[in-house]
Parts: C-alpha cells; structure tokens; sequence
C-alpha cells in the first residue's frame, strides 16, 4: 500500500496533515534545515512525554519556554531535566521581572501553542536564550509545531538558527 494512503500516524512521519508542522517545515526550509518530523499519536506535549515516546533522555528535549521580562517575550531553551530560575533570567536579560507568559501571551509571540512550540518559526526573531545542558548532547529533540511532533536536531544547528545565547538561568 503506499504510504500516502496510510494514515499519518502509521507512516510515521509528518505529511500534509498540520497546517503548524508546514509552517514549521516552511521555516526550517528557509534556514537550510530538512527536519526528520516524527509524530507519536500517544503526545509529546511535556519533555516526559516526548522522552518516553522518543525513547531517549529526558535531558535531549528541548523545552522551548517564553518569559515575559519586564513585558517583553523572551524564550528559553531548557534541557527537560531542568527548571527556570525567573530572577536568574530576569538578571541575564537586564530586566527587573521575568514570570511565565501566559498560554495566549506564548501563542502572540510564538504563533504555535504551548506543547508545540518550535525553537524558530515564529513571526518575529525572539531574543532567544540556551541551557548550557543542551549543548553537551549529540543530537537532542525539539517540538515541530504540535503537541505529537518532534524532530531531532544537533546544538550547533540550535544555535546557528536561532542565535541563542548560552546562559546560566536553571534553578539549583
Ligand atoms: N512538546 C514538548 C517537548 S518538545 C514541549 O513543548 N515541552 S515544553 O516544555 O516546551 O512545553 C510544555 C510547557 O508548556 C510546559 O512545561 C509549561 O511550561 C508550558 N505550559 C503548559 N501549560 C501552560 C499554561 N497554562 N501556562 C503557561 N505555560 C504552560
């Protein structure tokens, strides 16, 4: 049977069935990229999730997190084995408050909703910070634009296409 008639979930890779995946893979596209976007219909919404399905560490996920500093939408890439400090980041940002963007507040900045979110592909270029953790990994795993999609990348490639800073702001 070919492929294309099977179900997305059975062919186990991404096809014409998100509009969120193809503006993820659109954007990936543009910055060089070919993503391998696998889809788990059992969900990926949370770094525990998305480890079990992947089946690697929790510490390979990429949690792509927005903050609001000071009302300003900054993300921060935190390996799924870590917490945000708030007040650490607030510090590296140079604001005076950070606090978790609401759902809506993510979605704004973003333009994918929360569980799904990509590292890039959002409307405008975010400042963008790294979890030193996500960067001793050989290949680690993000979202692709919904709560069941991930695909894997290297840290370089995190870096190059999001200009992430390396940063110190993960509690303990
Ligand atoms: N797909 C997974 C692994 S790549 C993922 O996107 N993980 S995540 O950590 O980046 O996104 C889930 C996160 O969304 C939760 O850890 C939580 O921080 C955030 N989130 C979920 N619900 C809310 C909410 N009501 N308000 C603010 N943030 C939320």
């Amino acid at each position: 049977m070919p492929a294309s008639w099977l179900p997305a979930y059975e062919a186990g890779r991404a096809g014409a069935v998100s509009g969120a995946i193809d503006r993820f893979l659109e954007s990936a596209r543009i910055e060089g990229l070919e993503p391998d976007v696998r889809r788990f219909p059992e969900g990926t919404k949370t770094a525990k999730d998305a480890a079990r399905a992947i089946g690697c560490e929790v510490g390979q996920i990429v949690k792509s997190l927005v903050f609001m500093a000071d009302g300003r939408p900054v993300m921060a890439f935190t390996s799924g084995a870590n917490r945000v400090d708030e007040a650490k980041l607030a510090e590296i940002v140079g604001a005076g408050n950070a606090r978790r963007a609401t759902p809506e507040e993510a979605r704004a900045a973003t333009g994918f909703a929360v569980g799904g979110t990509p590292p890039f592909g959002h409307p405008e270029r975010l400042t963008c910070l790294v979890d030193h953790d996500l960067l001793t990994w050989d290949e680690i795993w993000a979202a692709a634009g919904t709560p069941d999609s991930v695909f894997p990348l290297t840290p370089a490639d995190l870096l190059r296409v999001t200009g992430a800073i390396p940063s110190g702001f993960t509690a303990g």
